[in-house]
């Protein structure tokens, strides 16, 4: 195999020259291992991954996929968890498109993006698009709504990830590609009846409660006017949206050279309240969105 770093070419590049070394590479969180399986043969024609928080809703966004892309499996066979054994994730492919979960927060998003990202090396695949289709919770907009993320920022408003390597601080800057967003934007207004689309900044934190400053949590050591005036203030500063995986997202793409996007439906507008009480038909309705506007997207793509 060409030895090559790839990128300009589209193949999804790796910056780790250990791995190139080893023999064996176990996937431990998604159940697979390169020379073991032949993850080229499996996986090489996958464009793009798609990932959320529950193993249910990505399940549910298999089935959707292979129904629009028409896709039929052999006689007899169903879709499958091919993450199962992990007991951590649940991953499916259905043609060109993974459909995979990522649990709640940046610690289990991280961890799947590693392994998701050495699966794409190994498989050798190219030119992918990997997107985020989440929930969160809107700032001043109508609950419902669909929000396209500009750009991933942390609870302090500052838009880079950081990490500690060896017990040292490390900065990655969270870009999100802004030709992708404005793509699926575009697709948004002009497709998705039901709702509107906004674009504007997230705030990704580490938690849902005291980190995104409600007042229900177990506990709260501030009034409910220092809630109002921190919301207001953020809002002012363009901050539509919160939730808690974006920063890690947008900044890992980065890292990668793979082109990302996170769009996230609103469960309800915070500057209303805290508590998620919505009815459960309509919350499911709700959760459809994100994936809707990913299927249009991926037709268009493949034009279809
Ligand atoms: C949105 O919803 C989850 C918390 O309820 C979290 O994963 C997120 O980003
Ligand atoms: N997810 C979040 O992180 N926050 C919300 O308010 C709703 C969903």
């Amino acid at each position: 195999m060409d030895e090559k770093e790839h990128s300009e070419d589209g193949y999804v590049l790796l910056q780790n020259p250990h791995i190139r070394e080893m023999e064996q590479d176990f996937l431990y969180h998604i159940s697979l291992c390169s020379g073991v399986q032949n993850l080229e043969e499996m996986f090489s024609d996958v464009k793009f991954v798609c990932m959320g928080g529950t193993p249910r809703r990505m399940e549910k966004f298999a089935h959707y996929v292979q129904q629009e892309l028409d896709i039929k499996l052999p006689t007899g066979s169903a879709l499958c968890d091919i993450s199962a054994r992990s007991y951590r994730y649940s991953m499916y492919k259905i043609g060109p498109v993974i459909s995979v979960s990522h649990g709640m927060g940046i610690p289990s998003l991280s961890i799947l993006l590693h392994e998701i990202i050495k699966l794409m090396y190994h498989a050798r695949c190219k030119d992918v698009t990997f997107l985020r289709l989440g929930t969160c919770g809107g700032i001043g907009i109508p609950a419902g709504s669909l929000v396209i993320t500009e750009e991933a920022i942390d609870g302090r408003m500052r838009n880079y990830l950081e990490l500690e390597i060896l017990g040292k601080p490390v900065k990655r800057p969270a870009i999100l590609d802004k030709d992708l967003a404005a793509e699926l934007k575009m697709i948004g207004d002009s497709e998705m009846t039901e709702c509107q689309t906004f674009f504007g900044k997230t705030m990704c934190t580490n938690d849902f409660y005291e980190g995104q400053g409600r007042l229900d949590g177990a506990f709260c050591d501030y009034t409910m006017t220092d809630k109002v005036a921190f919301l207001k203030e953020i809002h002012s500063q363009g901050v539509t949206n919160m939730e808690m995986e974006s920063l890690a997202f947008a900044a890992i793409c980065h890292h990668a050279r793979i082109k990302g996007a996170v769009i996230c439906v609103t469960l309800l507008n915070r500057l209303l309240g805290d508590q998620i009480s919505t009815p459960k038909e309509i919350m499911e309705e709700w959760q459809e969105r994100p994936q809707k506007l990913a299927i249009k997207f991926i037709k268009k793509r493949l034009n279809m």
